[in-house]
Formats: structure tokens, C-alpha cells, sequence
């Protein structure tokens, strides 16, 4: 029987389960090399986490690994039901709290090692956590995509952690009661950019859709509806998602370096967001959410469960 030990949070509707103890033996390295190796050896131990009947489409896992770096807390690798992720704003802010919870950090700022880059963060009182992210910026500007029966749609191509296409077309509000038709609009506008050949840099996989939309409450300034590579929808305001809006919103000069944007997510959670204009067009995002933990578990995987490994979506 093996063993695995996790603490579950959420971070404005969206989960995150940090893999404490237990995880594979993944050798040393940082968490672009473990990742990696993670992909090719790891797969069904990450399925077994985040997938049914353990876990759920929606759910994020987030693996801990020691830093390499002195300046670092701890590295970690994202993973959902269908693979592995580059970045994860929501999932930052919840192994902050997780970590802070575990007492292995205390409130005030720290590092953490991602595959895409080093993010700060800073905690607050109250599970207020502020990361401060990678480099984000806008690749194209108003791709035009064609999905078979819904017409020319007109988006941004962005980097916010995760490469992102931004639209304003949507074929309702964006509410919860909106999710199954949202839900297949995003998809068929993923399906099409990856059959037109749009792609993010280096011909990189476009995987999480954002459509764009008012706020329902006049406090914020956006919504958002994102649309997650495994087809879940991100019930936060997604942390990239949300770094790549504010990438689009230096490069149209709607939004000052310090300024404030609050956006919205699908089920109404807020995050917060500035930018450090960094030139050449890029920006520091950073990014202030709260996250809460709500399970300390240990997971067990007996070999003769034949659902052992999870449920892999197809
Ligand atoms: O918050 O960056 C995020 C995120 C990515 C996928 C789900 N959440």
C-alpha cells in the first residue's frame, strides 16, 4: 500500500492538492528537469492524485520538491487530470497557505522554484497571499480563429505562465448557469486554433482559453471564463489568466504600472492585480488571492483497486 500525503486548499473556488510526502522518486534536479521526468515516469501516480475517484476534473496537484536555489522555499511542479502545467497562479497562492499551514514558512515574502521560472509571494495576514509572477506578455495581437460554425473570433495570443488566447466573443454572460455552453465555445475555439496552426511562441500549444466579460459587481473591473487544458474550468480568476489580462491591458496603455485590475472569475471569486513594467513590452504581474485549507489527508493506492490509477479523461 502506498502512502501519500497531502494537504487539500482552495484558492477563491479553485483546489489545489500539494503532495506533502509520498510522491515518486523523482531523482534531484530542478523542477523544469523533475517535471520531466515526472511526464515519463510519473503519470499514473499524478492521475492517481488529481483524477476521480480520488480526485476531480478540476482539481490541481502541485508536487513539492526541495529547492535548488538558497533563495528559494521549496520547488514545485503543477499537474491537472491530463498532464502537467508550466505555471498555476491559484496553485502558488494554495501551496503558500499549505506551507504556512505545515509551519515551514512564516508571513512575509519568500521564492518559490517553478519549471518556468522562479515566483515570489508574499503572505499576509488571513491567507492573503500576493505572487509575483513570470515575465508576461502579449505575442499577437487580435488572431483571427475559425472554428467550424461559430464564425471568425477575434483574440490575443499571450503569455501570462500558460499561453493564453484572450476574446471578448462569448456566447453568453459569463455565470455559472452558463458553464456547459461556455464551456463548449472555449473548446471549440482550442480545437480550431490548434487545427489552424495558432500557437503561442516557438510553436507552443495554446491550452487555456479566457473569455473576457463585464464585471457582475461595479467594484471590479473584469471577468473572465477560463477554460482549463484538461476541459475544466478554472473556478478562480486564474493566476495566469489573469497576468496574461493584464499584459493585454500595458500593451493597449489601458493600465499603469501600480494600478490596480480586479477580475472576476465565473464563480465570483476576486483576485487582484498590478504589473511592474519591465520594457520590451513585458510586465511583472502581481497577483493577490486568498486561499483556505480545507483537507489534510493521506491518500492510499492498494495496486489491487483497479481504479488504483484514477480515471483518465479521454
Ligand atoms: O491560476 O494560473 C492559474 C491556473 C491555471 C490553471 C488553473 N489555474
Amino acid at each position: 500500500m502506498q502512502r501519500i500525503q497531502v494537504i487539500d486548499t482552495h484558492t477563491g473556488g479553485e483546489p489545489t492538492r500539494v503532495v506533502v510526502h509520498g510522491g515518486p522518486d523523482l531523482g534531484a534536479g530542478t523542477p523544469a528537469q523533475i517535471r520531466e521526468r515526472f511526464r515519463s515516469h510519473g503519470d499514473a501516480f499524478r492521475s492517481a492524485v488529481v483524477n476521480e475517484p480520488r480526485g476531480s476534473d478540476v482539481m490541481v496537484g502541485a508536487l513539492l520538491l526541495p529547492a535548488t536555489r538558497p533563495d528559494c522555499a521549496a520547488g514545485v511542479v503543477f499537474f491537472n487530470n491530463v498532464g502537467c502545467l508550466n505555471m498555476c497562479g491559484h496553485g502558488t497562492i494554495g501551496v503558500v497557505v499549505a506551507l504556512a499551514h505545515l509551519g515551514r514558512i512564516d508571513l512575509g515574502k519568500g521564492q518559490l522554484e517553478t519549471p518556468v521560472g522562479v515566483v515570489g509571494y508574499e503572505l499576509a495576514p488571513g491567507h492573503r497571499v500576493t505572487i509575483e509572477n513570470v515575465e508576461s506578455y502579449r505575442f499577437q495581437k487580435q488572431a483571427i480563429v475559425e472554428p467550424p460554425g461559430l464564425g471568425p473570433i477575434s483574440g490575443d495570443v499571450v503569455w501570462g505562465g500558460n499561453w493564453f488566447f484572450l476574446t471578448a466573443h462569448r456566447p453568453a454572460e459569463l455565470t455559472l448557469p452558463n458553464v456547459d455552453v461556455l464551456t463548449d465555445h472555449a473548446w471549440r475555439i482550442r480545437e480550431a486554433l490548434t487545427a489552424q496552426g495558432i500557437a503561442g511562441e516557438e510553436g507552443a500549444e495554446i491550452d487555456h482559453i479566457e473569455l473576457l466579460g463585464p464585471p457582475a459587481d461595479p467594484a471590479n473591473h473584469g471577468r473572465s471564463f477560463v477554460l482549463c487544458p484538461g476541459k475544466a474550468y478554472d473556478r478562480s480568476p486564474c493566476g495566469t489568466g489573469t497576468s496574461a489580462k493584464l499584459a493585454c491591458l500595458h500593451a493597449d496603455g489601458l493600465l499603469r504600472e501600480g494600478d490596480v485590475w480586479r477580475q472576476e472569475s465565473v464563480v465570483g471569486s476576486v483576485f487582484e492585480g498590478r504589473f511592474r513594467d519591465v520594457g520590451n513590452g513585458r510586465v511583472i504581474p502581481r497577483i493577490t488571492g486568498t486561499a483556505w485549507v480545507n483537507g489534510e489527508a493521506t491518500l492510499l493506492l492498494d495496486e489491487r483497486d483497479p481504479f488504483c490509477w484514477g480515471i483518465r479523461p479521454q
